[in-house]
């Protein structure tokens, strides 16, 4: 890597080996810096929006509905993989470092329904940075034609091994399709920083995720990078279970499937792995994804994303580094002088669409949690930890059991952020 010179790269690894997950403490060279902040990312919760509200569409007489149901949650998850975690080396040539995001920054747009028959509607996305520090972004992605939603929150713990960044994420993603009266818990998997050294960085994932759903059945997802199930990247091997306890022995397995989230995979029933023989499951390289649409600049509000770093992202682009540096630092001196005036003043910044639960303090908890009843159903803890952490194992350490939810009154409330 010519470009930054090596010991402004060499420097910024010395600065990730003290990564504590806030992203403003990293002095990346310009080159590896994207113009995009965080809290856009949610949007890769959706780009499939056809896949996400499918299970609203399965004959609900079949006998095997609520298992066909769990197959197309399955398969729309897998679909997001791709957005997650290639889309930055796809658009940029390689991951980049996002702008972190300030505090009560928001990200807002829309899907239009693109099918001949309307039958999706409109599929609208609110994210929220809700938290500075530590920083944790919260979405929604709300479908009213067809009474889906899907909301979460998103943290992340990071640290540096000799060769690659481990990063861990907190929180989870719940979907309610209330038609159904059917939910899903999806846990977010660990993952890793490779080709730092070489400075072509990519994400790889690793250990596992969760899909439960409340009619029992659950999805648990095994990732692995090149080498270990094959020679190929971005691999993954995912089994559907008719209840967590079935799932502790493989052969129970009903559906197994196999192969590259970025590519193809394929589909068989029973334990056994399915290979290009089998049937179909998803290819990601023929189902592109479906941008979100965001209002021109013009018409953005100060906390909107792009218009608050649009500056910045323009100095970005043109690998200014000076610029970049006057820019944020704007942004982060106003950031400061709010968090001052608000101290001064005796009250907190108040987040806008979503709040703070506390499953310790059920007071804070409206009618009955979904994490309760799902985390329950699939033995995973409800507490603040890492996403996925089965109860008493390693991860579920002593810790607070505050999440983050989507308030729809506070959206219906909303005047000022136009979709
Ligand atoms: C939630 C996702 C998350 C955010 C990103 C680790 C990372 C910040 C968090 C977890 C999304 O739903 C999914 C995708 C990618 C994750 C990012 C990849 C990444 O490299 C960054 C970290 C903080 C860095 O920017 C480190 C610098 C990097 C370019 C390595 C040299």
């Amino acid at each position: 890597m010519s470009v930054a010179g090596s010991t402004s790269w060499t420097s910024f690894i010395k600065s990730i080996a003290s990564y504590n997950g806030d992203l403003s403490s990293l002095t990346a060279p310009p080159f590896i810096l994207s113009p995009v902040s965080l809290t856009e990312y949610s949007e890769y919760w959706s780009e499939h929006t056809d896949l996400l509200l499918a299970p609203n569409f399965i004959d609900s007489k079949r006998p095997d509905a609520a298992l066909q149901r769990q197959v197309a949650v399955t398969k729309w998850f897998i679909s997001t993989l791709r957005s997650q975690y290639c889309s930055r080396n796809e658009t940029m040539g390689t991951e980049k470092k996002p702008l972190n995001p300030f505090l009560g920054e928001v990200f807002v747009g829309k899907w239009p329904d693109n099918t001949r028959d309307s039958r999706l509607g409109e599929t609208i996305l609110l994210s929220e940075q809700v938290s500075h520090h530590p920083p944790v972004t919260a979405y929604s992605i709300i479908n009213d034609k067809n009474k889906t939603l899907l909301q979460g929150y998103n943290r992340i713990k990071a640290s540096m091994s000799p060769t690659s960044l481990s990063v861990k994420q907190f929180g989870h993603a719940l979907i309610q399709y209330d038609n159904l009266n059917e939910q899903y818990l999806v846990t977010l998997p660990p993952l890793h920083i490779e080709g730092i050294i070489v400075a072509n960085p990519f994400v790889e994932l690793e250990g596992k995720s969760y899909i439960q759903s409340s009619n029992g059945y659950i999805t648990v997802i095994e990732y692995s990078g090149r080498g270990y199930f094959s020679g190929k990247k971005n691999t993954f091997k995912a089994r559907i279970y008719k209840d967590s306890a079935s799932s502790k022995v493989k052969e129970n397995a009903i559906y197994t499937i196999s192969g590259q989230w970025s590519n193809t995979s394929y589909i068989r029933e029973g334990s056994s792995t399915p290979s290009s023989k089998d049937k179909l499951f998803f290819d990601s390289t023929k189902t592109p994804s479906q941008k979100l649409q965001v209002k021109p600049l013009e018409e953005q509000h100060p906390l909107e994303s792009r218009k608050a770093w649009s500056k910045v992202a323009e100095a970005v682009k043109s690998g200014d580094y000076d610029l970049i540096h006057t820019e944020k630092s704007k942004i982060e001196n106003y950031q400061r002088e709010l968090r001052k005036a608000e101290l001064d003043g005796g009250h907190n910044w108040g987040t806008r669409w979503f709040k703070e639960i506390d499953l310790d303090n059920p007071s804070t908890v409206g009618s009955e949690d979904p994490l309760v009843k799902l985390a329950d159903l699939a033995n995973l803890s409800t507490k603040n930890v890492v996403s996925g952490s089965t109860r008493n194992d390693k991860d579920d350490k002593p810790a607070d059991s505050k999440h983050w939810r989507f308030v729809r009154e506070l959206y219906d409330k909303e005047t000022e952020i136009k979709i």
